[in-house]
């Protein structure tokens, strides 16, 4: 009974230990080249760390905008961008590549992508693919033409700095937002509960091999 009683604690203590296991991580920070200009500004324009936000293809660096601010398009870039003013897109005529900064190391286990899909107008369409620290993911257009999200999943990166890239299918690419989902590196007192978990386990099993003896 009491053996019993010893194995479920250990067990508690694994599922405790799991049970914290994905979140979402925002980054602290992201580098890019910033959207640029056609019919009106696809600009980053909330961004605020270093660089133009109001120049095509300048270097932004230090700071977040429109890719991380929650706020995710739901209408094609026709509809919800305006000649004047801030978009929810960042849109681009080059392939972006944006690197994630996070202070703390982070564990990456998938992506989150949200992209306009106008199915060719004004040169707009779902990119043909992504590239997630150095995994590249083939997107399909979706049916339709609605803003959609794309998951790169299966991840493993462990890291402060995750580079992002994005190889269009059309003239243009349009971003409005991009989610990090991150298993927490454990910290030492997950570790001591996991080894006390086993530790008790073990204890257990030498008691009902000394007790069947
Ligand atoms: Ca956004
Ligand atoms: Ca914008
Ligand atoms: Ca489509």
């Amino acid at each position: 009974m009491k053996t019993k009683m010893i194995a479920n604690l250990s067990m508690l203590a694994f599922v405790g230990a799991a049970s914290s296991a994905y979140a979402g991580v925002a980054p602290d920070s992201y580098d890019m080249l910033n959207g640029n200009t056609g019919s009106y500004n696809y600009w980053d324009e909330t961004y605020n760390g270093s660089g133009c936000v109001t120049c095509d293809n300048a270097a932004l660096s230090g700071g977040r905008g429109d890719l991380t601010d929650g706020i995710i398009a739901t209408e094609n870039w026709f509809i919800t961008e305006a000649p004047v003013g801030n978009g929810p897109y960042v849109g681009w005529t080059i392939d972006p590549v944006i690197t994630f900064h996070w202070n703390t190391p982070v564990n990456i286990t998938s992506v989150t992508f949200h992209f306009d899909d106008s199915n060719g107008a004004g040169g707009v369409s779902a990119p043909a693919s992504v590239t997630v620290g150095g995994t590249s993911f083939a997107i399909a257009d979706p049916i339709g033409s609605a803003p959609f999200a794309f998951v790169a999943d299966g991840l493993s990166f462990s890291g402060n700095d995750l580079v992002v890239s994005i190889a269009r299918n059309n003239a243009w690419v349009f971003l409005s937002e991009v989610e990090f989902n991150a298993a927490p590196i454990p910290e030492p007192e997950t570790y001591a509960m996991l080894l006390t978990g086993l530790g008790l386990l073990g204890f257990a099993a030498r008691r009902r091999k000394a007790m069947a003896a």
